[in-house]
């Protein structure tokens, strides 16, 4: 049912639509070499709901995240959790980096405590990765651990255990920079904490002046900041931390406005009626970069697959109309587990670069022409007559240029690697 998509007739479609565009004054050639330059930082934690691979495999407790679902067949080692993940990038078209978090680590067998974490156990990641030419990105992990059961780490009372934690924080700098080196390009490193109380704390000052303390003791480490770019994400509530989060919007802002480390934006991280969107140019006045985690909030930080909604088309709206897609790191962040892993991966990535594309094919500077004349009602017919633009003959002809699937093309390949791979696991 779902066949590869006919090449000429791809071409076909798409030589209508760019002439359909260019009579509005927007080059589809133009859009697509600029799409291409646009790297996307698939998560690794899609492919096994947040698990990895860690020794003394807990449970995920304290850490105020969660996914949902039973789909069978997710990687239960690094071997499976590169093969899958290397079936969606031969699904996706452009260029594509992969996130890794510090708990997917390989310490052969051996139990390797977190802040004892050093490159030598993402070799096999950095090889892989080389060898499919992909850079990696990088997270400290700061949950499902004995040391953030009661809900704090970076910002804990207890001066032992918050050590604990900068000292992982720093070693996963570290490892940062070695994959920076090894790639010869930039690993950004985000850093996450959960901590917060579930109800009404008497004190919300200590833990966020801890948290200063400890993110500037990390942040002073010697590592190579060219190689090793940090981000910090901020967050509005969690699983346990409803009341009070110690990293929230305005603390991060302020913390990053006030140090070296870029914001990380998540969709979710938000009240449920709040859109990063209109946070973009306010950031992107005063700092040079920006970190985004692309995600998908229903009714709360949901963590669902990513879709092309409103919400991401505003988002690179925002982006292209700000002429910061280089100053803006991409990255994913949903973790649905109760469909075909390598499915979410694809909706989603496939669902962001359509979105940076549909930026992309929009005629900016004739809005802000109608705009700046007065002419509200033709800025705003525009924008609806753009919505049914034939942006879909502008993708299919982008896949195929890469050599992915066009259209449905891909979703027979998911199905045959459901069947062969996953369901045989
Ligand atoms: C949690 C944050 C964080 C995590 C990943 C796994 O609310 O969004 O980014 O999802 O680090
Ligand atoms: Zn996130």
């Amino acid at each position: 049912m779902f066949k590869p998509a006919e090449p000429s007739l791809v071409t076909q479609r798409y030589e209508s639509a760019r002439e359909q565009y260019r009579q509005l004054g927007v080059d589809t050639d133009e859009a697509l070499a600029r799409l291409a330059a646009v790297p996307i930082s698939l998560h690794c934690w899609q492919g096994d709901d947040v698990r990895g691979f860690e020794v003394h495999d807990e449970a995920l407790s304290g850490g105020g995240i969660m996914a949902t679902g039973n789909y069978p067949g997710a990687a239960r080692t690094p071997e499976q959790l590169r093969a899958d993940a290397e079936k969606a990038f031969s699904l996706i078209p452009g260029k594509l980096r992969f996130s890794l978090h510090a708990i997917y680590a390989e310490t052969g067998g051996r139990v390797v405590e977190r802040d004892r974490l050093a490159p030598e156990h993402f070799a096999a990641w950095m090889a892989w990765a080389k060898a499919r030419g992909i850079c990696l990105d990088f997270n400290p992990t700061f949950f499902a651990h004995p040391k953030a059961n009661d809900g704090w780490t970076l910002s804990h009372a207890d001066a032992e255990i918050r050590a604990f934690w900068i000292r992982h924080a720093i070693a996963c700098r570290r490892i940062a920079e070695a994959m920076g080196r090894s790639q010869g390009s930039p690993c950004v490193i985000n850093h996450w904490i959960p901590d917060g109380a579930k109800d009404q704390p008497i004190d919300r000052w200590a833990p966020r002046q801890r948290l200063i303390q400890s993110l500037d003791e990390i942040l002073a480490a010697p590592v190579d900041s060219r190689l090793c770019r940090d981000a910090v994400e901020s967050k509005l509530f969690g699983i346990g931390s409803e009341d009070y989060v110690v990293g929230s919007h305005e603390f991060y802002l302020a913390y990053a406005m006030t140090r070296a480390p870029m914001l990380c934006l998540d969709m979710g991280h938000f009240h449920p009626t709040e859109t990063i969107h209109d946070k973009i140019s306010s950031v992107l006045l005063f700092k040079k970069e920006l970190l985004l985690h692309v995600s998908r909030g229903i009714r709360w930080d949901s963590d669902h697959v990513v879709n092309f909604n409103d919400d991401l088309r505003c988002l690179f709206q925002q982006i292209v109309r700000g002429q910061a897609l280089k100053r803006v790191h991409i990255g994913l962040d949903f973790f649905d587990g109760g469909l075909n892993r390598i499915g979410a991966w694809v909706i989603g990535t496939r669902a962001a670069q359509k979105a940076i594309l549909n930026a992309l094919l929009e005629p900016t500077a004739l809005l802000a022409d109608l705009e700046a004349g007065g002419d509200r009602a033709s800025t705003l017919a525009l924008l609806e007559e753009l919505r049914t633009m034939p942006l879909g003959a502008v993708w299919d002809q982008y896949c195929q240029a890469h050599g992915v699937p066009a259209g449905t093309g891909w979703l027979a390949e998911m199905q045959s690697y459901d069947r062969e791979v996953i369901r045989k696991r």
